[in-house]
């Protein structure tokens, strides 16, 4: 037994480079429960992040009462981390779920039955399509339903409605991800895969905390840092976080200058001759507009913009230059950024550059963060095309009309997909009349909150939210849907690194509260939408009939399910995608061959221009003749629009805790999490607390120009001139407000802009002031075991006996992995 509160990562299991990552089972059980108490081991995998550790849920009297890592997954070979072990199970089973539809009478939500709701969204849906067309309809979904869900969603939106207007939190998540593989490699579809850091030299984490934000995949960083020939580790963040700490060359850059340093670093490669070059002409193209645009930034131009050390900048391009495997990850620090697709495609770069893809320790992983964001992409619930296809090629939307059995014109393919920001803005100047949102909580997650609450509590829209709780988004519903999630239904859903897992239903969903896909289902019958020839456009019965009819949308496209089925995602590991005749056990690297998607007839799409999002199109892409070369896109630096001025001299940036998942619905209301980090903060480094005569624990309020937030300091490591804020505490449980009747929720600050490119908003980068409000009772309710580390001595984070956990070393054979080695 281990406390996992106080100790997040577990205990180490070392292990050598080219070997295999032990097995280490992990294991929590309701107060009292030992595993001899458990009626039934129920397959899924965890919801908690992106990571998808393979998970048994444990069900005792039809309830879950714990779950343990898979040990033949190989994902996570046995290991969960504290969301997982703790919030997974513990998150779903509250006594305030959700159990019936609500509708809203007289101003108030009150309780009422399925049909009653549905009648009303079917009415209004009815009316508004008759008297003013699809284009009053938006869908804001997520990254946390099912595949299933998401590929039934995408068809009532496209071929039944007919609306562009639907898009995904992912926006918010991993639009970037997306959009930088696009751009360089033609198509979504993760090039590496977490066997990577088994092999390789050197990882190197760009805007990643992956410490805290994917913890058992740090868990096997660890276990190589602890084992003989341990790879060199490059972290670019503004904090001190646990993986700074653990660097060899840690760059902490000012926030939004991510692009700076990356064409600094390209350079280095350049001036150097660290290049592979038989590589770059046998598959690229690009590289002269790149070496032009990289040109001016020599190491002390990158030290001066950055705010690093130019030395630091030329150790971290020589680590890359002399590591033979490196493995990049990317995350948020670079796609939450006005140049997050630029920044991201330069790691790309780095890779393609030196010819270090495809080949094992040599990978790339543009991250994604939400358990199922893979899947929203894929099926074409958020602003893509299921199966990776090109909304600018009549030849992919013919072949989803024929899929469909519904003329091509019923598919809007004028423009591209709305993104979310835009659904909103739509929604706020009164085109959208029908916003319907799923698995989100924009009240709370989106940027600028002060405004996005206006939107939704306008009573010119008619609001449907679907969640398992009472969110601050449901409580300003025209009709709130009561869902299942997970454990309470079955379905599908794929890892950052393509792996596939099978969830099975473990017990009842509570009260009526129904499955995501059966509430899609029964809405696109009573809205009797019908393919050209008459039948049902959606007949499906359950699940699995709608995973078959996702795998024939992927046959012959990258993310290619055809190879799989329930059945053999039943009883071993996940599986990773491609799977189909010729690679029938998935595949664990895509790009070994060098040969890329980005054919005119192939690619996702046509490009970008990085820095103005202005679209390639399809002439100028053709005279480009990419024809299976990888792209090195470049673009030129230019600072954040919004930088720190005598008013807002402070830099602002927000993000997350290793204790709480997003807006904290399930993690809020487990105790051991919620214990280890209770309410809000904000981090100061200390030269900027000693010149405002702040303490630790006082009071401060921090100000932007949309908003403030009033909460209590953590004096710690994030760097002089920056504020870090984490975004998890909205008000459900204080009412409206925090301490004092002031909002804490971190985006009351956070500004109303995107990358041009993405799409994706800027919660990375604001300017803001701080003033002490009064003096602190206690030390900030920060965790003291993760990046808000206090500098002065406070008591420490520890989960106690209820934080405990068991972990088995047990001697078995680690998982095999898939043996399609690339595609
Ligand atoms: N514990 C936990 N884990 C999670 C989640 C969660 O809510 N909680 N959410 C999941 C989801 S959906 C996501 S998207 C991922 C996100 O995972 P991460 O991206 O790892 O998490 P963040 O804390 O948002 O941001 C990462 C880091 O970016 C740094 N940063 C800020 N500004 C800049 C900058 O300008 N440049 C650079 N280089 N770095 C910067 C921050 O200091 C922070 O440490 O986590 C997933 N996992
Ligand atoms: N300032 C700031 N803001 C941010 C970020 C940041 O770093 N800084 N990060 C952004 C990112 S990366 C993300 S991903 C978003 C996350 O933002 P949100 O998506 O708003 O966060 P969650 O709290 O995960 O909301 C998911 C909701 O889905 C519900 N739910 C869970 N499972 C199911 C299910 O099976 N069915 C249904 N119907 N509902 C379900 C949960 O109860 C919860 O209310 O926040 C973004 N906002
Ligand atoms: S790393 Fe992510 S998927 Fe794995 S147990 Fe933790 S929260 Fe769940
Ligand atoms: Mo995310």
């Amino acid at each position: 037994m281990i406390d996992r509160i106080e100790h997040i990562w577990g205990t180490r299991t070392p292990f050598a480079q080219g070997e295999r990552w032990p097995v280490r089972v992990d294991l929590k059980l309701a107060d009292g429960l030992t595993e001899d108490d458990v009626d039934r081991w129920v397959q899924s995998a965890c919801v908690l992040c992106s990571n998808g550790c393979g998970t048994d849920i444990a069900v005792k009297d039809g309830r879950m009462v714990g779950v343990r890592g898979r040990p033949m997954d190989i994902v996570n070979h046995g290991r969960l981390g504290p969301k997982g072990l703790f919030g997974s199970w513990q998150g779903m089973t509250s006594p305030d779920r959700l159990t019936r539809p609500l509708i809203r009478v007289d101003g108030e939500l009150v309780e009422t039955d399925w049909d009653t709701a549905m009648t009303r969204i079917v009415e209004r849906s009815q009316n508004l399509l008759h008297e003013k067309g699809p284009l009053t309809h938006g869908f804001y979904s997520s990254g946390q339903l099912f595949l299933e869900e998401y590929y039934a969603l995408g068809i009532i939106g496209k071929a039944g409605l007919g609306t562009p207007h639907m898009d995904g939190n992912t926006r918010l998540c991993t639009a970037t991800a997306a959009a930088s593989m696009k751009e360089s490699f033609g198509s979504d579809g993760q090039p590496g895969s977490y066997a990577d850091i088994d092999e390789c030299d050197a990882i190197f984490l760009f805007g990643h905390n992956m410490a805290e934000t994917q913890t058992v995949l740090w868990t096997r960083v660890l276990d190589r840092l602890a084992g003989p020939n341990p790879p060199r580790v490059v972290c670019v963040d503004p904090r001190l976080t646990e993986v700074a700490r653990r660097a060899d060359v840690h760059l902490p850059v000012r926030p939004g200058t991510n692009l700076a340093l990356m064409n600094g670093l390209i350079r280095e490669l350049l001036t150097n001759g660290w290049i592979d070059e038989d590589y770059i002409t046998a598959h690229t193209v690009g590289f002269d507009e790149l070496k032009t645009t990289v040109e001016p930034w020599t190491p002390e131009v990158v030290a001066e913009t950055c705010g690093v050390d130019a030395d630091d900048v030329r150790a971290a391009a020589r680590i890359f230059a002399h590591s033979p495997r490196v493995l990049s990850t990317v995350l948020q620090g670079f796609y939450q950024a006005s140049d997050a697709t630029a920044s991201a495609c330069q790691v790309n770069n780095l890779h393609l550059l030196t010819g270090r893809i495809g080949r094992p320790g040599a990978g790339i992983l543009q991250m994604n963060g939400q358990p199922t964001a893979q899947n929203a992409r894929e099926a074409g619930a958020d602003g893509d095309l299921p199966g990776f296809r090109n909304w600018e090629n009549p030849e992919h939307v013919s072949q989803l009309a024929e899929l469909w059995g519904v003329h091509v014109d019923r598919i809007p393919h004028w423009s591209p997909p709305t993104h979310a920001m835009q659904i909103f803005r739509y929604a706020e100047q009164g085109s959208i009349e029908f916003l319907w949102v799923q698995a989100t909580n924009p009240a709370v997650s989106m940027p600028q909150s002060e405004r996005i609450r206006r939107i939704l509590a306008k009573p010119e829209l008619f609001l449907v939210v679907q969640d398992l709780y009472l969110t601050e988004t449901a409580m300003l519903a025209d009709v709130v849907l009561p869902a299942a999630g997970w454990g309470e239904k079955e379905g599908t859903f794929t890892n950052v690194n393509r792996t596939v897992h099978l969830s099975e239903k473990a017990v009842e969903p509570p009260g009526e509260a129904r499955s995501d896909l059966d509430i899609f289902l029964d809405y696109a019958r009573r809205m009797d939408f019908r393919r050209d020839d008459g039948a049902p456009l959606l007949d499906w019965i359950g699940p699995e009939d709608g995973f078959r009819a996702w795998q024939e949308c992927t046959r012959g496209r990258l993310c290619d399910y055809t190879g799989l089925s329930y059945d053999k995602l039943r009883g071993g590991s996940g599986v990773p995608w491609p799977c189909n005749d010729e690679h029938p056990d998935g595949t664990v690297r895509l790009y070994g061959d060098g040969v890329f998607p980005t054919d005119l007839d192939r690619a996702e799409t046509y490009g970008h221009d990085l820095l103005t999002g202005a679209t390639i199109g399809p002439v100028t892409y053709k005279a480009m003749r990419v024809d299976g070369r990888a792209i090195l896109k470049a673009a030129a630096y230019n600072p954040p629009h919004e930088s720190p001025s005598a008013d807002f001299p402070l830099q602002y940036s927000t993000g997350r805790t290793a204790y709480h998942f997003h807006t904290r619905t399930k993690t809020g209301r487990t105790r051991q999490l919620q214990r280890a980090a209770p309410s809000a903060w904000v981090e100061l480094s200390r030269t900027d607390a000693a010149e405002r005569g702040i303490h630790e624990g006082d009071l401060v309020r921090v100000t932007s120009a949309r908003g403030e937030i009033v909460v209590p300091a953590r004096v710690g490591d994030v760097r002089e001139g920056c504020v870090f804020a984490p975004f998890h505490y909205g008000y459900w449980e204080e009412g409206r407000s925090g301490p004092g009747g002031h909002p804490t929720a971190a985006n009351e600050l956070t500004m109303t802009e995107w990358d041009p490119v993405s799409k994706q908003p800027l919660f990375k980068v604001a300017a803001v002031q701080v003033h002490k409000v009064a003096d602190g009772v206690a030390p900030a309710p920060a965790p003291t075991t993760t990046a808000s580390r206090p500098s002065s001595s406070v008591p420490a984070t520890v989960g106690g006996p209820e934080g405990e956990a068991q972990e088995s070393l047990r001697p078995v054979e680690p998982p095999q992995i898939a043996t399609g080695e690339e595609s």
